[in-house]
């Protein structure tokens, strides 16, 4: 196989309770792994396409297969959105932001909360499935949300952090209530990886 779940850093119960077991299952497991499956039946048809890593491939949409292109856009968008939620999650996690990032937010946000409440209503305000990632552009942090499993590396730009509002991110412990666990979600945020992400951004 080109491509491989990564295994989730931590036990399934360790977010609890702001994120529950059974929900990190089923997301982990199942979803991230049927994303996985489905990227590696499109190198099947393309194996050419398994040199290249998820993110140079969702990076450059134009370049891949007409006839695999969706799958890869929605799969490959999966895989690597998925990969990066893992990471940026950590037990004990949340708190207040640290290091460069607490700068960057303190300068374009003025400060923290202000910046959760502008990310919060901004992707609670997505319609349907999607994220919201908080990303660099122009020397400045943004904050955008993407429908399904589209990722700003399609627009040429790196996600420092991202939070899935799909309901299989939060509908078994938070049901409808997505501005809940919008709210919830920045306990476990792992900060030491969201600064190595905010320096990826900024190369
Ligand atoms: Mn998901």
């Amino acid at each position: 196989m080109a491509f491989e779940l990564p295994p989730l850093p931590y036990d399934y119960a360790a977010l609890e309770p702001t994120i529950d077991e059974a929900t990190m299952k089923l997301h982990h497991d199942k979803h991230h792994q049927t994303y996985v499956t489905n990227l590696n039946g499109a190198v099947e048809k393309h194996p050419e396409l398994g040199n290249k890593t998820p993110e140079e491939l969702v990076a450059d949409l134009a370049s891949i297969p007409e006839d695999v292109r969706k799958v890869v856009q929605n799969n490959g968008g999966g895989h690597v959105n998925h990969t990066m939620f893992w990471t940026i999650m950590q037990p004990g996690g949340g708190g207040e932001p640290t290091g460069k990032m607490a700068e960057q937010i303190k300068a374009d946000f003025g400060d923290f909360e202000t910046f959760k409440k502008t990310f919060n209503e901004t992707t609670a305000k997505q319609f349907g499935a999607g994220w919201g990632f908080l990303v660099f552009k122009g020397g400045k942090l943004e904050i955008v949300t993407k429908p399904n499993q589209d990722s700003p590396l399609s627009d040429g730009l790196y996600p420092i952090l991202g939070n899935d509002v799909w309901e299989h991110a939060y509908y078994l412990k938070y049901q409808n209530k997505r501005p809940d666990y919008l709210a919830a979600w920045w306990s476990v945020v792992n900060w030491d990886e969201i600064n190595k992400r905010f320096e990826t951004a900024q190369k």
